[in-house]
């Protein structure tokens, strides 16, 4: 990460790596999710949350090792260091695809419902780019500075859905990957194309918060005994703590993430 990096991640609460995926690599993760799509069918997404307008699966950790691979790239977690300190575990790992014509704009939040506590940041999101995210299709609205407010927009806003006068669209290219702050006001945007707009969202906290998906009930355990020990610590398999902390489903509470 160069100083420019740093401090845009700081100050503003995002940053972009462009190109983290080659483009064979993209089409593998958009034709794993299509497969996961059509053999979820209307249950896709449910065992998190369903959203109107949009397409979502969830637990994709336990999905296909497409998707770990990208929990452990170097590259990336070293801006979710930056924000968490190098105490951290994946939360969950999602996809979002916003339909064609989604004219339901998603209201402006924090991922989780979560304010910065004593210790600091607690969560970081990383929102890894399957299609292009243009000005028409539902690029992610993020307001610059907002992470530091330690307010949330549905306290303070009349209209969370309604556009914020300094918002900015975080436009980019598949297989790029955006790194946020997501106690920053942020949300989804109207899809005015006749396309889906998909992307991944390997979402990380604190060791001391819980799990949004605890990893450990929901990846078989032939799989687990074949993963490394980054990935483990990672995934929070090893951990006593994240055992109490995240075996009662604590954490999936809070607004869309
Ligand atoms: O558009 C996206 O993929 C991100 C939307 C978002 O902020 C969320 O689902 O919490």
């Amino acid at each position: 990460m160069n100083d420019g990096q740093r401090r845009q991640l700081d100050e503003l609460g995002f940053v972009k790596r462009e190109a983290v995926l080659d483009a064979p690599r993209t089409a593998a993760l958009v034709d794993t999710v299509e497969e996961l799509f059509a053999a979820e069918g209307l249950q896709a997404g449910s065992e998190f949350r369903l959203e109107p307008g949009s397409r979502r699966l969830a637990n994709v950790a336990a999905k296909g090792e497409i998707f770990r691979q990208c929990v452990e790239m170097p590259e990336i977690l070293v801006y979710v260091e930056h924000v968490l300190g190098a105490e951290y575990k994946l939360s969950s790992l999602n996809v979002r695809s916003a339909n064609p014509h989604n004219h339901l704009p998603q209201p402006l939040h924090a991922d989780a419902g979560a304010l910065p506590d004593k210790r600091g940041y607690w969560i970081c999101n990383t929102v890894w780019l399957l299609d292009d995210f243009t000005e028409e299709n539902g690029a992610i609205r993020f307001v610059p500075g907002s992470h530091q407010w330690g307010k949330l927009p549905q306290d303070v806003l009349a209209d969370p859905a309604a556009p914020h006068p300094d918002e900015i669209l975080v436009t980019g290219k598949a297989g790029d990957v955006v790194i946020m702050n997501t106690h920053g006001w942020h949300g989804g945007t109207e899809n005015r194309t006749g396309s889906h707009r998909r992307a991944m969202h390997i979402f990380f906290c604190r060791r001391d918060k819980p799990q949004q998906q605890y990893q450990k009930r929901l990846i078989p355990a032939e799989v687990q005994q074949g993963l490394s020990p980054r990935l483990r610590w990672l995934l929070a398999l090893d951990d006593p703590l994240n055992d109490q902390l995240s075996a009662t489903g604590a954490g999936a509470s809070g607004f869309l993430k």
